[in-house]
């Protein structure tokens, strides 16, 4: 894997030269103030942390390194996994190599199977995938060798190993998941000669080698690939692996907290919402009909979900490439028609209802996915977070790569205890 290693090598460089030039105008410049609101209110707003794989920009949504969600939505995801450590795209013949290069490291231990297999019928697929990274860990080459003893330089080299351990034991592991979990258990083998969302798609046996099923893998696992470094998945994956736990830990780690309702968990919502709307109207459904039932939702206290974002102030480019797929693949299916029809009513309503209380009343990424995915017949809803899942692990390698060569050193915030604060407070004469 000479050539992405030689890139990520030059983007250390580069990130290092900028980390030398920002420390010599002094370090102890201030970048945010913290508030008493932040501190018990999940640090939202705080400026904390740095993470150079991506930003998203109130306005224009997610960029991996400085191209925007338009530039890089029609790539492969072994292209933005290059984009991420090291800021550019690959030249044309990367594709190749990396198909080579994975294909000389698939193949998900027996013992793995064991374990999943083992495991109650009814298991979580989240856990699943968790469980079955974690259960490789024996694999890591970054363990075997920090136990020989290596320079902290050298950290990344072998983390870089584990990443590419595991993304190509992933759409293996991931389609055995749901074979396992939902299909005959029979588990369809790795064709060599198929990209990596083209293998996946291929072995979950859903749609045969149907292309256009190919195109939504890829253009899913394109992106949800990573969205900044304070998310609760890609912060946890990056705790866990400042303690110097091997990527399997990281990536389980942060797997265990993309499984979360509040997070990787929303887009199955959203699916079901669409269905509802498909229950109580049928395929007569009018737009009047969804705008009363958007209204009927927020009456009952509700959220609609697929619409509103923490950071977002538009709709979401990643929403936009989805609906470019439903029209050009998916015009005349019934969830996709009510996915159109919500987005046509919902920002409207939200605008206002409540007073316009909703900060952002555009759809988010999760608004139209599911719809999709159940147009080519993934009707297990559970299952969407491991796609989701198999996606952002794209993030965290390459955000633990990046840290790992960066020497970053181990993550410790200093927390305090009501009893701190009061005093805090009144020592400083500080009032709300
Ligand atoms: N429907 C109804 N009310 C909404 C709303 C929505 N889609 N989005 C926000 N609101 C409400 C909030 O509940 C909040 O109400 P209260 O003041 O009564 O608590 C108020 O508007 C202000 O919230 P906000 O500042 O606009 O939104 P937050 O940053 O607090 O939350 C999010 C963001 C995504 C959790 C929220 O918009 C939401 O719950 N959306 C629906 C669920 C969803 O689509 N989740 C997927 C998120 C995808 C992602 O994060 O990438």
């Amino acid at each position: 894997m000479s050539i992405l290693k030689e890139e990520i090598r030059l983007n250390l460089n580069n990130l290092q030269n900028e980390i030398d030039s920002i420390f010599a105008q002094g370090k102890s410049a201030v970048l945010s103030e913290v508030t008493v609101g932040q501190v018990y209110g999940g640090m939202r707003g705080l400026t904390a942390l740095v993470c150079n794989t991506s930003y998203v920009d109130p306005y224009s949504g997610l960029h991996i390194g400085e191209y925007t969600t338009e530039d890089f939505s029609s790539r492969y995801p072994e292209e933005i996994f290059f984009l991420l450590c090291t800021g550019k795209f690959p030249e044309s013949d990367f594709l190749d190599e990396f198909r080579i290069e994975l294909n000389k490291r698939t193949g998900v231990p027996e013992y793995t199977w064991d374990v999943l297999r083992a495991l109650p019928k009814d298991t979580h697929p989240m856990t699943m995938l968790s469980l079955g990274i974690l259960s490789m860990e024996n694999e890591s080459i970054f363990k075997r060798e920090y136990q020989k003893g290596i320079a902290k330089t050298e950290y990344w080299k072998y983390t870089l190993e584990d990443a590419l351990n595991v993304l190509a034991k992933l759409p293996e592991l991931a389609a055995g998941i749901y074979r396992i979990r939902f299909g005959d258990g029979e588990l369809i083998p790795h064709n060599p000669n198929l990209d990596w969302a083209g293998n996946l798609a291929n072995m979950l046996g859903i749609s045969g080698t149907d292309e256009k099923f190919a195109k939504l893998i890829r253009l899913y696992l394109v992106l949800h690939c990573d969205h900044e470094g304070g998310n609760v998945s890609a912060f946890t994956s990056r705790v866990v692996n400042s303690a110097l736990s091997d990527l399997y830990y990281a990536i389980s780690a942060g797997l265990n907290g993309l499984a979360g309702p509040l997070h990787g968990l929303a887009n199955q919502e959203c699916l079901k919402f669409i269905l509802k709307i498909h229950e109580r109207y049928g395929v007569a459904v009018t737009l009047d009909n969804v705008k009363n039932f958007v209204l009927k939702t927020l009456d009952s206290g509700k959220v609609i979900p697929g619409y509103g974002h923490a950071v977002l102030r538009v709709t979401d480019p990643r929403f936009t490439a989805f609906m470019k797929f439903g029209d050009e693949y998916c015009q005349e299916n019934y969830c996709f028609k009510i996915a159109k029809m919500l987005f046509a009513v919902t920002p409207n309503i939200l605008k206002t209802y409540n007073g316009g209380k909703v900060a952002n009343p555009w759809p988010n990424v999760d608004a139209a996915s599911g719809s999709l995915l159940l147009k080519f017949g993934m009707d297990q809803f559970d299952y969407y977070t491991v796609l989701f899942g198999v996606s952002r692990i794209l993030g965290f390698c390459a955000q633990n790569i990046l840290a790992q060569g960066l020497g970053q050193p181990i993550i410790r915030p200093k927390s305090v205890t009501n009893k701190w604060v009061v005093e805090h407070l009144k020592n400083n004469k500080i009032n709300a």
